[in-house]
């Protein structure tokens, strides 16, 4: 186990290490500044009407281009159509979710009566796998995780109504958890072990839900006082989304209760929602002067940052963070930006993880920041965002400081 002593011992190490390392940080800053920088990356495929990123992870962003499927590696030249030929050009498609390589999402098939079917790929129109139940009407992939996909499914077995469902990756394995007595409900995230969606036991007011793996574990997460709720995010074992209070969209968490439900809506914000969650990270929108603002947060209200800012002067109204994802060296967070009339535009904000003076460059205004932080146990040197602040942090940040902006 890790002890005091041993950690004083190790940090008097580390600080000869940072004393020497130090000497070879040479690019001075005079004024680091307070505010992350993020760099936006077009991801809008050129001559197309429209485009929308809803996921990132493990280099790949996806979403749909043109009414189609789309994947991307990190550019917009990058895009690659997943719409199944055999589908046929005049359906659509759109990809979801995106996890270890794989995509998720639905495809329309049928010419005359399209009709959805959950769908999985593996990078390429050529690999999609069709996973409509058999028997069903309509069915979508909306979550990965591991080797298992959520989202829903509806057909004369489910009494036409949409059911929270679960598959591992073809469909045979197709697994209905929907809660006894509501009328529908589907899954919009996914973690180890743990699923969350929404419930409807009206036509209009969904309830957030949490599953573990079966329709009997359902836990309704719904706030007292709200209107309705969404559960459309899961990290770090806490569950993310909104709920509505007095007509007004509020970002949140819960951890495992509707009373555990914890509001992150920022002030001066007239709506907020999130839509996506990475470890330390959570991504949406906060509706500032009338206007939808793409926005992350660190866990709590008052760490609410603007991305909108970021993006070029005069080219969006407002814009919407769908997800994020972080690898050492960088944060990635996918979404889209529109003008008025809408045609959305695929978008993607990046980070460097060790700018801390937020000048685009790691150096050694970063250095320095990190090494106080570190030395004063204060939680902004838990550069891993485990909730602890300890050597593994002091590595990891030297590791990322070393590969560089
Ligand atoms: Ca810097
Ligand atoms: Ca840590």
């Amino acid at each position: 186990m890790f002890n005091i002593s041993n950690r004083w011992d190790s940090r008097k190490r580390t600080l000869l290490v940072y004393r020497l390392l130090a000497v070879s940080v040479a690019v001075a800053c005079a004024t680091p500044c307070a505010h992350a920088q993020w760099t936006v990356v077009n991801l809008h495929p050129g001559g197309v009407s429209h485009s929308y990123g809803l996921c990132v992870a493990n280099g790949q962003q996806v979403g749909e281009s043109n009414f189609y499927a789309a994947l991307w590696t990190g550019s917009n030249a990058s895009v690659v159509n997943l719409h199944p030929p055999s589908a046929g050009v005049g359906t659509g498609s759109t990809a979801y979710a995106v996890h270890d390589g794989r995509q998720g999402g639905y495809v329309n098939i049928g010419l005359v009566t399209p009709t959805a079917h959950a769908s999985l790929w593996s990078g390429s129109a050529a690999s999609w796998v069709d996973l409509h139940p058999p028997g069903a009407t309509r069915s979508g992939i909306f979550a990965m995780h591991g080797a298992r996909q959520g989202g829903f499914a509806s057909g004369p077995g489910t009494s036409n109504r949409d059911h929270a469902s679960l598959w591992s990756g073809n469909a045979l394995s197709w697994m209905d958890i929907h809660p006894a007595g509501a009328r529908d409900s589907l899954i919009r995230a996914m973690g180890p072990g743990i699923q969350a969606g929404d419930t409807y036991f009206t036509v209009s007011a969904p309830n957030a839900s949490l599953w573990r793996g079966t329709a009997d574990s359902w836990v309704n997460l719904h706030p007292a006082g709200a209107s309705r709720s969404q559960a459309t995010a899961l990290a770090d074992g806490r569950i993310y989304g909104h709920a509505t209070f007095a007509g007004a969209n509020h970002a949140g968490q819960w951890t495992d209760s509707a009373d555990s439900w914890v509001d992150f809506h920022p002030a001066g914000a007239t709506a907020s929602v999130i839509s996506g969650a990475f470890t330390g990270i959570q991504v949406g929108s906060a509706t500032i002067g009338g206007s939808e603002h793409a926005c992350v947060w660190h866990n709590a209200s008052s760490s609410w940052e603007d991305l909108h800012v970021f993006l070029p002067v005069g080219t969006a109204n407002g814009s919407h963070a769908t997800s994020a994802w972080r690898d050492l060296r960088f944060t990635y967070v996918v979404g889209y930006r529109f003008t008025s009339p809408p045609p959305r535009q695929a978008v993607m904000w990046t980070r460097c993880n060790v700018d801390l003076s937020g000048n685009g460059m790691a150096d050694s205004p970063d250095f320095f920041a990190f090494l106080t932080a570190f030395f004063n146990d204060d939680a902004a040197a838990d550069f891993n965002y485990d909730a602890v602040v300890n050597s593994q942090d002091f590595f990891d940040f030297m590791n990322a400081f070393f590969a560089g902006c």
